[in-house]
C-alpha cells in the first residue's frame, strides 16, 4: 500500500505516523505531505528518512490511499483531486462529515457500510467519535431516545498554537493566543465557532454526527462543549435517556464486551477514567456509570479517549486497515 498523509508534522499526523508503525500498517511507500515550506525537508518514520512531499507531487505519485488532517479548506480542494487519480481519501476534517453522499466512519459501528466507490471517506469529530463508540451498543439493545452531553476538551483538539499558549501562560511567558482568554487555570465554554443558534460549531458537530453515525435521526442531542487547560485526552458527562428499561449490571456487562471500549467503573477503590491516564491509549474509557433517578429509563456516564488517538487517529488508521482488509483499495 502507498499511503499519502496530508499534514504530516502536525499534531494528529504525527500520531498517525506513529500508528502506522505501531500497528504494523502494510505500507510499501510512504509519501507525507505538508505546507509549502517544509516541502524538500526530511522527515524520519520508522528508522529511514522521507522527503516531505507537495500536494501535486503526491496526487502524481496516486497513492492508495492519503490519510488528511489539514484543516477543512486544504481538504475541500484537494481530497477531490486525490479522489480523481483513484485515490481513496480518509478526511479527518469537517468538510465532508455532512455531505449526504460521504460516509461518516467509526469503524466498529459502520464500516460495513464502505464500498470500493467510497473515494472520499470522513473521519468523524474527537468528541463525537468517543461518545457514539458508548451510545451504539445502548442504542441497538434500548434504544436511545435522548442524550445531554458536557464536554471537557483539552487543549490538543485546537493544535499547536493552543500547546504553545498553554505553555507560554503557565511559565509566565507572553505569546500568540489560540483563544480569545487565558486557558492557564481557566475554562472556556467556547470550542470552534459560535453559530446563529447559539451553540457552537463543536457543539452542532456533536449533534449532527451523531445522528449520522447511528443513523438515526430521531435521536435528539444537546451539548455545551468546554475547553479545558488539560494536555491531551477529552472528557465528556453524558446523560443518556433510553427506550426501554435497563439493569445497570447488564449495561456495564454490554459496555465492557465492546470493542474499543474499557469500562473503569469501581468507585469504591476511586476507579473512573481520566484523561491524564487516557494518553496514548486507542481505547474508549467509560465509568460513573450510574442511573438518573429524574427519569424514566435514563443513566449518567463519564467517557474519556485520547483526542489524537480514537479521536482522531486511531479512527483513521481503522478505517485504512479495514479497506486494507476487504480490499477496497
Ligand atoms: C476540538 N474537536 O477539540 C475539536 C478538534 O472537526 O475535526 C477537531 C475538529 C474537527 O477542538
Amino acid at each position: 500500500m502507498k499511503v499519502a498523509v496530508v499534514g504530516a508534522t502536525g499534531l494528529v499526523g504525527t500520531v498517525m505516523l506513529k500508528l502506522l508503525v505501531e500497528r504494523k500498517f502494510p505500507l510499501t511507500d510512504l509519501i507525507p505531505v505538508a505546507s509549502e515550506k517544509s516541502v524538500g525537508k526530511q522527515l524520519e518514520f520508522n528508522g529511514k528518512n522521507y522527503r516531505i512531499h507537495s500536494m501535486q507531487e503526491a496526487i502524481d505519485a496516486q497513492p492508495n490511499i492519503a490519510i488528511f488532517s489539514a484543516g477543512g479548506e486544504v481538504s475541500l480542494e484537494f481530497a477531490p483531486k486525490f479522489a480523481a487519480v483513484g485515490t481513496t481519501v480518509i478526511d479527518n476534517s469537517s468538510a465532508w462529515r455532512m455531505d449526504p453522499d460521504k460516509k461518516l466512519i467509526v469503524p466498529e459501528i459502520n464500516a460495513w457500510a464502505l464500498r470500493a466507490s467510497d473515494k472520499i471517506i470522513a473521519n468523524p469529530n474527537c468528541s463525537t467519535i468517543q461518545m457514539v463508540m458508548a451510545l451504539n451498543p445502548l442504542n441497538k439493545k434500548y434504544g436511545v431516545k435522548r442524550v445531554i452531553v458536557s464536554t471537557y476538551q483539552s487543549i490538543t483538539g485546537t493544535g499547536v498554537k493552543a500547546v504553545n499558549q498553554l505553555a507560554n501562560e503557565s511559565s509566565g511567558v507572553k505569546g500568540e493566543m489560540a483563544y480569545p482568554y487565558q486557558i492557564h487555570q481557566n475554562c472556556i465554554p467556547h470550542c470552534d465557532v459560535f453559530l446563529e443558534n447559539g451553540y457552537t460549531k463543536e457543539e452542532m458537530k456533536l449533534m449532527k454526527e451523531t445522528n449520522k453515525i447511528l443513523a438515526d435521526d430521531n435521536i435528539k442531542v444537546t451539548a455545551t462543549a468546554v475547553r479545558v487547560p488539560v494536555m491531551g485526552g477529552h472528557s465528556e458527562s453524558v446523560n443518556v435517556e433510553l427506550n426501554m428499561p435497563f439493569e445497570l449490571a447488564d449495561v456495564r456487562k454490554l459496555l465492557s464486551e465492546t470493542e474499543g471500549i474499557t469500562v473503569q467503573d469501581q468507585p469504591e477503590v476511586n476507579n473512573y477514567p481520566m484523561p491524564f491516564y487516557s494518553k496514548d491509549k486507542n481505547d474508549v474509557f467509560v465509568g460513573r456509570i450510574r442511573r438518573d433517578d429524574t427519569r424514566d429509563n435514563a443513566l449518567n456516564m463519564w467517557i474519556v479517549a485520547d483526542n489524537l488517538r480514537k479521536g482522531a487517529a486511531t479512527n483513521a488508521i481503522q478505517i485504512a486497515e479495514y479497506l486494507v482488509k476487504q480490499a477496497l483499495v
